[in-house]
């Protein structure tokens, strides 16, 4: 970008006023964690759309899954010399060493949707993302009540979690196994690691039914992909999912409000995956030298067997 401007600056002899029309306002590294599923195609989506909006020039690189590529991705715009860096961790450890080259290179980093585990201060100046663990706790809740309305005496739970030391599968399990633990109706029978990826979830529900057939009353299941995967499985084996076992699943696409529509999936907690819009206005705050908010939660709510499911608009991812 840079050079392009100087050679446009050479040919066209720029003033000052054509210079500053040229330059984007803010150039942003984005080192995204993949494509796993609609949530993470829908959320790349928005933070190219909300980057045009914006007038921001985005440096986007998909990990493909993998962590030693987000920080290389990481390394490579601290070289180019960024004005912010953004990333999703794919897992919460191991970020220190890249995270401290970036502050001694004084770019701002801003984690979008996922958390870092770290000891050291001052590595990150903003976290934009879901409250996982409140996501955990509507699902447990909704849980007791749907119990409670079908006067099940004893629960026995399937846990489907999403990629192992994330920080959404951590605090969604945590919140859950909070939320019910006081229901002594409660058993969570299996927790398996389902990599919030289709294949996985199915994967998962088959060796599940293997083991515990029709024990299972309920599948918790961290994210929309995984349910989507393991329903068909549960109808392969003979049960209605939605009536013989209640499904519990995150994020809230469309794929999974249309089957929760049909009746086959119970509840939906609500994940968004719409972040570019706080992105984009906290890099430029940032890049202005101005102060931004630690930690930015979205609002969620819930999308369930409780309420009317035609009511519920487009979702967009
Ligand atoms: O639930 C899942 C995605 O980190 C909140 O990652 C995100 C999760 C989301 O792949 O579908």
């Amino acid at each position: 970008m840079g050079i392009l401007l100087a050679v446009c600056c050479l040919l066209g002899g720029c003033g000052q006023k054509e210079k500053e029309a040229n330059e984007p306002r803010l150039l942003l590294g984005f080192s995204q964690i993949g494509s796993e599923s609609a949530w993470r195609i829908g959320n790349t989506r928005d933070i190219e759309t909300q980057a045009e909006n914006y007038g921001v020039s985005l440096m986007l690189e998909n990990a493909n899954q993998k962590q030693e590529n987000q920080i290389a991705a990481i390394r490579r715009f601290i070289a180019y010399k960024v004005d912010v860096i953004a990333f999703s961790p794919i897992v919460e450890e191991g970020w220190d060493n890249v995270l401290l080259e970036a502050k001694e290179a004084g770019i701002p980093v801003i984690l979008v949707d996922r958390d870092v585990s770290t000891s050291a201060e001052g590595l990150i100046a903003c976290k934009i993302g879901a409250d996982f663990y409140k996501e955990g706790v509507m699902a447990g809740e909704y849980l007791i009540r749907k119990a409670d309305s079908l006067e099940l005496t004893e629960v026995n739970i399937v846990e489907i979690t999403g990629t192992e030391n994330s920080s959404p599968m951590r605090q969604r399990q945590a919140g859950f196994l909070d939320a019910i633990a006081g229901d002594p109706r409660m058993k969570i029978l299996e927790s398996i690691d389902g990599d919030f990826l289709k294949s996985r979830g199915a994967e998962c529900m088959r060796s599940l039914l293997d083991t515990y057939g029709d024990s299972i009353d309920v599948v918790f299941s961290h994210n929309d992909e995984m349910t989507l995967g393991a329903l068909p499985e549960i109808e392969k084996a003979g049960f209605a999912p939605g009536k013989d076992m209640i499904i519990i699943s995150i994020d809230g696409g469309q794929d999974a409000i249309n089957v929760l529509k049909e009746g086959k999936i119970n509840c939906v907690v609500e994940c968004t995956p719409k972040l570019g819009k706080e992105l984009m206005t906290t890099a430029l705050k940032l890049k202005a030298g101005e102060s931004v908010e630690e930690l930015i939660h979205p609002e969620e709510q819930i999308f369930s067997d409780e309420t009317d499911p035609a009511s519920i608009a487009p979702r967009g991812y």
